[in-house]
């Protein structure tokens, strides 16, 4: 009994060991991964505009080293867009046929400090557009960092026409639920949307089945009516 609370204590206490190295190692990993993005980058804008609008888009970068960082930032521009500022890309390149436009600045920041790199466009097309991720690299050790992406919805201007390029989804105000613009909005409206191959607005089948059992009660209600005339004048 002894030799078997001996060997229960000693399984215990190696337990406990084994946990506490376990937890060790994960505290130093995590302090590892808090201390390894010394540089810091967000992005940011509007989340929403409408078209036409001129969007400023801001690069916020952290120099959170001991010593002065000199970076090379690379932003890849969204399709569909008009570069308002500055008015050239600095780069083009073509993937498989597809043209990507890329902004490119080289920049020195002080430890501690924080840069803005900002630049100016303008969306041509209603929607959702994302922002890629803004690259930067450490021209002397080669390290690679990246911002957030960033999501902004351009919506339509509204003249009180459901216009050509727009629906239901990307410009409401204009295109109601039910309206004929190119997409199928499944709305409960009691409005058959005409580009919905099915809708529960367009299942007329218990419309006619109701008017059909309404004019059969008509007819029942006027032949007993009419039998009880008879009756009454015989
Ligand atoms: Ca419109
Ligand atoms: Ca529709
Ligand atoms: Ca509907």
């Amino acid at each position: 009994m002894k030799k078997l609370l001996s060997k229960l204590l000693s399984i215990s206490l190696l337990s406990i060991f084994l946990l506490s190295v376990f937890l060790l190692i994960l505290i130093i990993t995590a302090s590892c991964n808090v201390f390894a993005q010394e540089v810091i980058i967000t992005k940011e804008t509007s989340a929403e505009s409408n078209l036409n609008d001129i969007l400023e888009i801001k690069i916020n970068i952290l120099n959170g080293y001991q010593s002065p960082i000199t970076l090379e930032i690379s932003e890849k521009l969204p399709d569909n867009i008009l570069l308002i500022d500055p008015q050239q890309v600095s780069e083009t390149k073509y993937y498989n046929g597809i043209t990507v436009n890329f902004l490119k600045w080289t920049l020195t920041i002080n430890p501690g400090q924080v840069s803005t790199i900002t630049y100016k466009i303008k969306p041509t097309q209603i929607g959702t557009y994302t922002l890629p991720q803004t690259t930067a690299n450490d021209i002397s050790t080669g390290n690679s960092f990246t911002s957030n992406t960033f999501s902004l919805n351009v919506k339509c201007l509204s003249n009180n026409i459901c216009d050509v390029n727009e629906n239901y989804l990307t410009c409401p105000l204009d295109c109601e639920s039910g309206s004929n613009d190119g997409i199928c909005d499944n709305m409960a409206d009691s409005i058959c949307d005409p580009d919905c191959e099915s809708e529960p607005d367009c299942d007329n089948s218990f419309n006619s089945l109701y008017i059909i059992l309404i004019v059969l009660g008509v007819i029942i209600f006027v032949i007993i009516i009419t039998l009880i005339l008879r009756k009454m004048h015989r």
